[in-house]
C-alpha cells in the first residue's frame, strides 16, 4: 500500500511555518544526524572492511537523504578489541580505514556537500596499546602512573590475592586486571584492553583536551558524540558495589561510576577550556540516569556542559536490569515504550535543555526487529509507522546507517559464531563456562543475544542485491544479511513507494514544520493502551496529532476528547485510512485545525 503524504497541505503549511520565526534555528537542534559505523558502511579496496574512501564515495547518497550532519564512529588507531572504542592514538587513523589525509578529505567532502561531521570522543578509557598506558604500566614511579587507576590487591585470610573491589565490567568478569610488572591491579569498566583513564589527574585531562579534542576541532570537525559521558568521576576510595545478585562474584557498580561527584566539574572545565572556543555540537551518551533533574544538569544551557544526551530508557526496553542478556527480551509492553519515550521528550518542556530522538545506533539491535513487525506481510507498513513516529519526535533526530532502508536483525538460525562483538561473545562464553552443557541455559542465552546483541547493527550496509550486498568485492568481516536481496539502497532508490523515499519525505516535512515537529511539546494520550500509541506535538501556533497501531490487528481509534478542532491528514503509511479504525501497523499524522 503506497504511503500518503498530503502535498497540498504540507507545502501550504511550510509557507506558514516560514513566517513563524518563533522557534530556535540553532543548526544542531534542527539538523538530522546520520550515524556511520566505518567497519560496516562501504569497503573501497576489497579487504572486506569498510573504510574512509568508501564513505566519501557515498556522500552524495547520504546528502540525498536530507540529513545534515554525519556522526562517524571511532576511526582512530586501535587494536579493535571493541571495534575502535579502544583508542591507541587519538591523532592517528585505524590503518584499514585509511589515512589522516583520507580523514581530511572526508571532513572537506562533508562540508562541500553542505553537511557537518561529528566524531566519537572516547575518553573514559584508552586502549592498553596507547603510549600513555604503556608508560603508566612501565613502573609505579612513572609520571604517567596516575593517568590511569591503579590499586594494590586485597588478600584473604589465607593469603589469596583479590582485586581491590567487587566491581563487574560491562563485558563480564572483574573490572580489575592484574599487572605482573608492577604488582598492582588497574581498573577497566569495559574490556581488560580498555584501561580507565584517571580524570582526577589534571595533567591527564589536559592531554585529553589537546590530543583527543583540539587536534580534531582544528582539523574542522563540527563536534563530538561523547562516549560514556557520565563515567569519568568515580566514588572516592572506589568502595565495593552493593550486592545485587548474590550468585555472582562481581557486581554492577553503576552507583559508583555513573554521575560521580566531580562529573559536572569536569564537563564544565571541558566546555570552558575547549568546546566554548568553537562553533561545535556535543551529544553525550548517558546510561543509567533515569532521574530527569540529573539529566537536565548535563544539558541545561546555563550549566555550560553538553548540548544534548542520549538517554537509554527506550533502547534498554526488554533488557535485563542488572545484566543486559539475563532477560526475556519480549517481556515489554507498549506503555513501557511510551513512558520511556516520555523521559527524553519531556526534558525540553519549560527548560533550557535539549534532547535527542533515536531508536538505533551501533550498540542496539535493529528497531524494526525489536519494535516493528517481523511478519513479511506487515514489515513494510510497520517500518513506515516507526518512521512516522520517530520523525515527529522533538529534539535532534539521529538515524543509524541502514535504518533508512529498513535493515533487520541477523536471521534467527545464524549460530553464535556470527556474533563477533566483545559484549555478546564474552557473555555467551561466560554462560557456557557455567552451564555444564545444559542446552536450556545455552539456548536461553542465545535467544537473548539473537534479540538484543549489538552485532545486529554491524552487519554490512546493504547497497544492492549482489553478493555481499555491494558492500565489498572481497570477503566481508561480518556475514552479509541474505535479506539484501530485497532490502537494499539501490532497489529502494528505484521504488518511489519505498521506506527510503518515505524517510526523505518525512525529513523534509520535519524541516518544513520544525516548530512542532522538532520543537513542539510532547503529550501522550491513552497511555495504558497496549496496542495503540496516540500523542500530540504542540507549539505556539500549531498542534499535530499522531496515531500509531503497534499491532497486527485493526484497532478502534478516536480523536482524544481533550483535542478540539478538525483533523487535517498530513501523513499516513497506508492509502485511504478509515477514520475510526487504525489498520494493522498503521501510522497517521494529523494537523489539528
Ligand atoms: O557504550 C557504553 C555503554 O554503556 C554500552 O556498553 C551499553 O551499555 C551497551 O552497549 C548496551 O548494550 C559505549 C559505546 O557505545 C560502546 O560501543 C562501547 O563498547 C563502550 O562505550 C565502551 O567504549
Ligand atoms: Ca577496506
Amino acid at each position: 500500500m503506497a504511503p500518503f503524504i498530503n502535498d497540498a497541505v504540507t507545502s501550504r503549511e511550510a509557507a506558514v511555518q516560514e513566517n513563524l520565526s518563533s522557534y530556535d534555528r540553532t543548526w544542531w537542534k534542527n539538523g538530522t544526524v546520520y550515524q556511520i559505523y566505518p567497519s560496516s558502511f562501504k569497503d573501497s579496496n576489497g579487504d572486506g572492511i569498510g573504510d574512509l574512501p568508501g564513505i566519501i564515495s557515498r556522500l552524495d547518497y547520504i546528502k540525498s537523504l536530507g540529513v545534515d550532519i554525519i556522526w562517524l564512529c571511532p576511526m582512530y588507531e586501535s587494536p579493535h578489541v571493541d571495534n575502535g572504542y579502544d583508542v591507541a592514538n587519538y591523532e592517528g587513523i585505524h590503518a584499514p580505514y585509511g589515512t589522516l589525509a583520507d580523514m581530511d578529505a572526508l571532513i572537506q567532502g562533508c562540508h562541500e556537500h553542505g553537511m557537518r561531521i561529528i566524531i566519537d570522543l572516547v575518553i573514559n578509557h584508552t586502549s592498553d596499546q596507547h603510549q600513555w598506558f604503556k608508560e603508566s604500566r612501565s613502573s609505579r614511579d612513572h609520571p604517567k602512573r596516575e593517568w590511569y587507576i591503579w590499586k594494590p590487591a586485597r588478600y584473604t585470610a589465607c593469603g589469596h590475592r583479590e582485586p581491590p573491589n567487587n566491581w563487574r565490567s560491562y563485558f563480564g568478569g572483574s573490572a580489575w586486571q592484574w599487572d605482573e610488572t608492577t604488582q598492582e591491579y588497574y581498573l577497566h569498566l569495559f574490556a581488560p584492553e580498555q584501561p580507565d583513564l584517571n580524570w582526577e589527574s589534571e595533567e591527564c585531562r589536559a592531554a585529553v583536551y589537546k590530543s583527543a579534542m583540539e587536534f580534531w576541532l582544528n582539523k574542522g570537525v563540527d563536534g563530538f558524540r561523547i562516549d560514556t559521558v557520565n563515567m569519568y568521576s568515580k566514588t572516592p576510595g572506589l568502595p565495593d558495589a552493593p550486592v545485587i545478585d548474590s550468585t555472582s562474584e562481581w557486581q554492577s557498580a553503576v552507583v559508583h561510576h555513573c554521575n560521580g561527584p566531580r562529573m559536572h566539574e569536569y564537563l564544565q572545565e571541558m566546555n570552558n577550556k575547549v568546546l566554548s572556543r568553537y562553533d561545535c555540537m556535543t551529544v553525550g551518551e548517558l546510561p543509567s540516569t533515569p532521574d530527569q533533574a540529573k539529566v537536565l544538569q548535563y544539558v541545561s544551557a546555563r550549566e555550560k556542559q553538553l548540548n544534548m544526551v542520549f538517554q537509554f530508557d527506550v533502547v534498554d526496553i526488554g533488557q535485563g536490569r542488572d545484566q543486559k542478556y539475563d532477560t526475556d527480551p519480549l517481556a515489554w509492553t507498549l506503555p513501557d515504550f511510551k513512558k520511556a519515550l516520555l523521559q527524553s521528550q519531556r526534558l525540553i518542556s519549560g527548560t533550557d535543555g535539549w534532547t535527542t530522538a533515536f531508536l538505533e545506533n551501533h550498540d542496539q539491535a535493529r528497531s524494526i526487529s525489536r519494535f516493528g513487525s517481523n511478519d513479511d506481510k506487515y514489515r513494510s507498513t510497520s517500518r513506515k509507522m516507526l518512521a512516522i513516529m520517530l520523525s515527529a519526535l522533538s529534539g535532534t533526530l539521529f538515524i543509524y546507517q541502514g535504518q533508512e532502508i529498513g535493515m533487520i536483525n541477523m536471521p534467527g538460525d545464524w549460530g553464535i559464531e556470527e556474533y563477533k562483538d566483545v559484549e555478546s561473545s564474552s557473555y555467551y562464553r561466560s554462560v557456557a563456562e557455567r552451564a555444564n552443557g545444559d542446552q536450556t541455559v545455552l539456548s536461553r542465552a542465545l535467544t537473548a543475544i539473537q534479540h538484543l546483541a549489538r552485532d545486529h547493527a554491524r552487519l554490512p550496509m546493504q547497497w544492492d542485491d549482489s553478493p555481499n550486498a555491494g558492500f565489498t568485492t572481497g570477503t566481508p568481516w561480518m556475514r552479509t544479511h541474505d535479506a539484501c536481496k530485497h532490502i537494499n539502497a539501490r532497489s529502494a532508490l528505484a521504488d518511489k513507494s519505498s521506506l527510503l523515499h518515505f524517510w526523505k519525505r518525512l525529513l523534509s516535512l520535519r524541516k518544513g514544520h520544525a516548530e512542532f515537529m522538532i520543537h513542539g511539546n510532547f503529550e501522550v494520550y491513552d497511555m495504558e493502551n497496549l496496542k495503540t500509541f496516540t500523542f500530540t506535538k504542540v507549539s505556539a501556533s500549531r498542534t499535530a496529532l499522531i496515531a500509531l497501531n503497534f499491532s497486527a490487528e485493526p484497532q478502534p481509534w478516536s480523536k482524544p476528547l481533550a483535542i478540539e478542532g478538525r483533523l487535517d491528514m498530513l501523513v499516513s503509511n497506508i492509502q485511504s485510512p478509515e477514520e475510526s479504525v487504525l489498520a494493522p501497523w498503521e501510522g497517521r499524522l494529523y494537523l489539528v485545525r
